[in-house]
């Protein structure tokens, strides 16, 4: 690892990207060019070799057994929570709960805090660029108790003002719930700017994370924000596992969500009571190789540093912003002042599964479609965009290749 950061800055992509074995392969005969990093990203050898070691030498339930590997299996899958405590600098790791990803983890809050807290004529405010992971679950939610949703609006640039967010709270707000970055528009949002406005009138703030954790460090504490959800496979980890951060007195006031194995305290066919945080979430077996790739992917970025990571992604989405603008007819869709490493586009007429198909042929895979935002979509008037969304071993070459494309899409279509 120690060859992967060469200056302050930079980042040796050329070493980084010998560490994952999947870049190496031609798609159609052309090198693959790996743009659909915001759907997933890649995994690194020593992900891959922290599964594979787990499931060769360790393997095992974990809190159950009181043979060895079962106390193996064990203390790996703790120690994973303290790497995760660590990487968002959270208080305790009571408050780090293991779930599927970021939809498990938002649905845990909307139908445990949320049933709780929430009544007729409540109000949760979100945005209009939510996935839908961040919309269906609140949905839900007012169906069954009576709350309604608000919905701040964005600009066309695709920011997040401030004041048209603060006009929609009220003394019946119970919940902001934002993303911190945008799957579509790359938007970076002004998290510190919406907890403080939110604590000012005592309403809790949810914050889904799925975008930001491979690119940038969160720090919960610095946030204040009450509960922060992501997912491992968008950050070098496996499918699967995914963070819920949740403040610990909430989590401790909330009802259990799901019952089994593992979150209970005692049980009797009269009464159950239940187990400590954070198990009290955790029902059934986890995913435990899960859960200890997840570890190995933390240490992976926080080797290299999220503050170099981003630093590299702002130069990368900068240049490729300027390639892209260059091309005839392309309109990037998300021009917010702070954006991710994402450049969602539409190019004339042409529909994005068809630009999606012909790169495909060139060995660049994007995505293409409503990237699971159809409100998103209808405030931007398109019924899909094409979309490229860069990580950490992506580089300036791969964008001339997707810029060569592109006009190849050009002299097909017009
Ligand atoms: N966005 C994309 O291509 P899961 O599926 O639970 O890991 O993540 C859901 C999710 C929630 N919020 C945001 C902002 C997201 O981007 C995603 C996943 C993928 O944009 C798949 S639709």
């Amino acid at each position: 690892m120690a060859t992967i950061v060469s200056a302050p800055n930079t980042l040796d992509v050329a070493a980084i990207r010998e560490e994952f074995p999947i870049l190496r392969q031609r798609v159609h005969g052309k090198p693959l060019v790996y743009l659909d990093n915001a759907a997933t990203t890649q995994k690194p050898r020593r992900v891959l070799d922290a599964l594979q070691r787990y499931y060769a030498e360790e393997n095992a339930n974990v809190h159950r057994g009181v043979h060895s590997l079962s106390g193996r299996a064990t203390d790996a899958y703790d120690a994973a929570r303290e790497t995760v405590r660590r990487l968002l600098n959270a208080a305790d790791t009571k408050e780090i709960v293991f779930v599927r990803g970021t939809t498990e983890g938002i649905n845990l809050v909307a139908q445990t805090w949320g049933r709780a807290n929430v009544r007729a004529g409540d109000e949760i405010v979100l945005t209009e660029m939510e996935h839908h992971s961040n919309i269906v679950p609140w949905q839900i939610l007012c169906e069954a108790t009576g709350a309604r949703l608000r919905i701040a609006p964005i600009t066309d640039t695709g920011e997040l003002p401030l004041d048209a967010l603060e006009r929609l709270l009220t003394d019946r707000t119970r919940l902001v719930a934002l993303a911190h970055v945008s799957n579509v528009l790359g938007t970076v949002n002004p998290l510190a700017d919406v907890v403080r406005i939110a604590k000012a009138r005592g309403i809790a703030v949810l914050v889904d994370g799925a975008q930001a954790m491979a690119h940038m460090p969160v720090d919960v504490q610095a946030l204040g924000c009450d509960f922060y959800v992501f997912s491992g496979h968008k950050m070098f980890g496996p499918t699967g596992v995914g963070i819920l951060y949740g403040r610990r007195a909430l989590l401790e006031a909330m009802p259990v969500y799901q019952a089994g194995g593992g979150m209970i305290g005692r049980v009797t066919f009269e009464r159950t009571t239940y187990a400590d945080l954070p198990y009290k979430y955790e029902a059934g077996t986890p995913n435990i190789a899960g859960v200890v790739g997840l570890a190995a992917a933390v240490d992976y970025l926080t080797t290299i540093g999220l503050d170099r990571i981003g630093a590299y992604e702002r130069d990368l989405c900068a240049y490729a912003t300027a390639a892209l603008s260059a091309v005839p007819r392309l309109r990037l869709t998300g021009t917010a002042r702070e954006r991710g490493a994402v450049l969602s586009f539409v190019l004339g007429d042409v529909h994005p599964h068809d630009i999606g198909t012909i790169l495909d042929r060139d060995g660049i895979a994007i995505r293409a479609g409503h990237h699971c935002c159809q409100p998103l979509m209808t405030r931007l008037g398109v019924p899909a965009t094409a979309r490229a969304s860069l990580a950490l071993y992506n580089t300036r070459d791969e964008i001339d290749s997707l810029v060569t494309s592109l006009q190849r899409v050009r002299e097909v279509f017009e």
